[in-house]
């Protein structure tokens, strides 16, 4: 492993050495307990591959807001267009999504090779996909819809064996106790500057009350908060909720952003005591993932997270392949974003590279599913995962040659093309002092062809 990569490591493995993802537990009184049992992780490290939803009241102005296109996320249009309250509260009246369907949504989803779903329950807006018993700005009290969203997608995903997640917004900019003293002194940034000195009552009268609907209403096996940089929010509050959920539900799944510890958009946690199972990158996949240190990359298709019908900056289905390729080569999950409209339909774009990523999915899944960080470096021409003894080559560029130069430390039993079923034996060799495997004169798939190498034991 190159000098610089050794390094990297060194310096994460001293930050993440006392990091929440090292698996600690709390017992009932937060002591730190002995190292945990695992359990609760190990599906969703298997799982690698998860959709996120954004979608709320923000979906219907769609990025626009009195003819003046919003320059940033669709979810943000509230906050950066400076929206009143009792004006953006109009939309909840309009939020008739007439087709939302559940069970298609899931249907995409599951094609994709996704194994779970990550939905806002209520971003920064303030709006509630469920009927809340603590407000009524929710969708069964303050919108024509009348359905509990988040009933039917749970269900949806229950018949097809989908993992049901949630995303909850910490900040509120809806709630008079949690927002910022914005109005007049109206801010961009959301409400990040002037703490609402009533935080604390909204924390405990609403927001674990919310968060306990959330867990006691649905089959819901993943917390994801958001929003909790704000400095009404503290790390006392963090632990505190942190608690609160694993004394319901120790098998709770929770990012790291429930406490102060994600530094930014990196996602990782500062050194210190932070709560949270993983960290979470956003926009970004990190150079190279860390041993024992669960992490999850959260990323758009486009550039908005709600919807915006302008934002056509669709990334390609080949980056998008890859993108879960390299996550899944570091050890990470990868929870990639569709933003639906207003009338419940996811866009087409998004449709339609979902159904790429199926259709490479349907190919290669086995090289994905339940496996580890690449045990070696990376090369030039892909990326490596690994199950067990079986390493998989992930290969980008295909060797014009027909000989693919393999990490020289592989010490390869057998090599075949997995979407070979008869796994008829490549030939491997040295080559010029390289190990290599001779591979066919054209790549089985154009994005990324997988070899299986069988390590000795
Ligand atoms: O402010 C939010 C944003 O709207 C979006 O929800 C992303 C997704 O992780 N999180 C926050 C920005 O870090």
């Amino acid at each position: 492993m190159k000098l610089n990569n050794l390094l990297l490591m060194a310096v994460l493995l001293a930050v993440f050495a006392c990091g929440p993802q090292q698996k600690k537990s709390s017992d009932t009184n937060g002591k730190e307990t002995a190292e945990a049992p695992d359990d609760k992780m190990e599906w969703w490290r298997d799982a690698r591959f998860g959709m996120f939803i954004h979608w709320g009241l923000y979906a219907i102005p769609a990025g626009e807001y009195n003819g003046n296109k919003t320059e940033g996320i669709g979810e943000w249009i509230m906050n950066n267009e400076q929206i009143p309250i009792k004006e953006y509260e109009k939309y909840a009246a309009q939020f008739n999504p007439e087709k939302f369907d559940a069970e298609e949504w899931v249907s995409i989803l599951k094609d994709a090779g996704m194994k779970y779903i990550v939905i806002t329950s209520k971003h920064h807006d303030g709006f509630c996909l469920w009927d809340s018993k603590v407000t009524e700005y929710d969708v069964m009290d303050a919108s024509p819809f009348k359905r509990d969203i988040l009933a039917e997608l749970a269900e949806a995903c229950k018949k097809e064996g989908i993992r049901f997640g949630l995303y909850h917004s910490i900040m509120d900019w809806h709630h008079p106790q949690a927002q910022a003293i914005w109005e007049p002194n109206y801010n961009k940034g959301g409400n990040d500057t002037v703490a609402n000195p009533e935080f604390p009552q909204y924390f405990q009268n609403y927001l674990k009350p919310q968060v306990a609907e959330l867990m006691d209403n649905y089959p819901t096996e993943i917390l994801w908060f958001d929003g909790e940089w704000i400095p009404a929010y503290t790390t006392e509050m963090g632990k505190e909720l942190y608690q609160f959920i694993m004394e319901k539900d120790p098998q709770m799944i929770v990012n790291n952003r429930v406490d102060k510890g994600r530094q930014g958009m990196s996602g990782f946690n500062a050194e210190g005591d932070f709560a949270g199972d993983f960290g979470t990158p956003e926009q970004e996949i990190p150079d190279t993932g860390v041993e024992g240190v669960d992490w999850e990359s959260c990323m758009t298709m486009n550039d908005t997270w709600g919807y915006k019908y302008f934002d056509d900056n669709w990334k390609s289905e080949e980056t998008l392949i890859r993108n879960l390729i390299d996550i899944a080569s570091k050890g990470g999950n990868f929870l990639l974003n569709v933003g639906p409209k207003a009338d419940g339909a996811f866009p087409q774009a998004s449709i339609d590279r979902l159904k790429a990523m199926g259709d490479w999915m349907d190919k290669y899944s086995e090289s994905i599913y339940g496996t580890t960080s690449s045990p070696f470096a990376r090369p030039d021409w892909g990326r490596y995962t690994q199950k067990d003894n079986r390493v998989y080559a992930h290969v980008f560029d295909w060797p014009e040659d027909k000989k693919l130069v393999v990490d020289a430390s592989a010490k390869i039993a057998k090599a075949w093309l997995l979407d070979d079923g008869s796994k008829n034996p490549l030939e491997v060799g040295m080559n010029g002092g390289n190990v290599t495997v001779s591979v066919p004169e054209n790549a089985p798939d154009e994005v990324a062809s997988v070899i299986v190498l069988e390590i000795e034991d």
